[in-house]
């Protein structure tokens, strides 16, 4: 128990400072439920520090993304109120180690979901649905890491930014996204890249952080993954994602 608080305090310094860090896998012998017992510690120190969990978000649900990484499994993270960026507004190069972003879509829940549903019931839980960008920042060297070493690392969760909320009937099936840098076409991809419908990976994170004795939660956030490969994020970018249906979402890269 102690060295997995020591190790949570290792991962979150390392998020809070920006600095980079070896992987814990070269030292410690890991499993999953002490790499999600490490997440789950880290977090608790950000809400020791006044931030107010208010979502979670899914990872490596698509092909593109498992690829890209090396690992072929589906992960989860909290989301924090601090990772919230206003649509529009600047990042910080600075206050990240090597941020990436990826094309998303956001799910807004009105009611719980709890255990094992079906993706009609977790559909059937959602309020609104949003286009949305996931600033990826993992803490390890080179962006680097074993599939115990990310869900440590809170599945590398960093910034997110939402675009305007839409009516959660609109067929989220099979819409287009295309995601650009300074106007420049980056990723084009489609939402059934997410595990076939980002409705399933939503069902999937009622089953996943049920294995942790969570539910979740009325008023939460869900991001449901990326739908391609991320790219890495400079200073002076201006990044925009288009989704068909469901609107734009976009922000810009400072430093400082
Ligand atoms: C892990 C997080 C993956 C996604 O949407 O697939 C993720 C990483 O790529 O660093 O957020
Ligand atoms: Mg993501």
């Amino acid at each position: 128990m102690k060295l997995l608080a020591e190790l949570a305090r290792t991962v979150d310094e390392a998020a809070r400072t920006a600095t980079e860090i070896p992987q814990l896998a070269d030292s410690h012998d890991l499993g999953l439920d002490e790499a999600y017992a490490i997440q789950a510690l880290s977090i608790r120190r950000r809400q020791e520090r006044g931030e107010r969990v208010i979502g979670m978000k899914m990872g490596l649900t698509s092909r593109a993304k498992m690829n890209q990484m090396g690992v072929h499994d589906v992960i989860w993270g909290r989301l924090t109120d601090a990772m919230r960026v206003e649509d529009g507004e600047a990042i910080c190069f600075d206050r990240y180690v090597h941020p990436r972003v990826e094309p998303e879509i956001a799910f807004l829940l009105k009611r719980p979901l709890e255990g094992l549903v079906t993706m009609a019931e977790a559909l059937n839980a959602v309020e609104a649905v949003a286009p949305a960008l996931e600033i990826i920042d993992s803490r390890y060297k080179n962006f680097k890491f074993s599939l115990p070493d990310v869900i440590a690392d809170n599945s590398s969760s960093s910034s997110f930014v939402l675009g305007a909320w839409n009516r959660p009937d609109i067929d989220l099936s099979n819409l287009g996204m295309v995601m650009r840098f300074n106007g420049k076409v980056m990723q084009v991809g489609s939402s059934a890249a997410i595990l076939g419908h980002p409705g399933r990976s939503l069902a999937a994170a009622s089953r996943l952080v049920a294995a942790g004795g969570l539910r979740l939660e009325a008023g939460w956030i869900v991001l449901a993954g990326g739908a391609t490969a991320a790219d890495a994020l400079s200073p002076s970018l201006s990044v925009s994602l288009d989704v068909q249906h469901l609107g734009a979402t976009g922000f810009t890269v400072g430093r400082g």
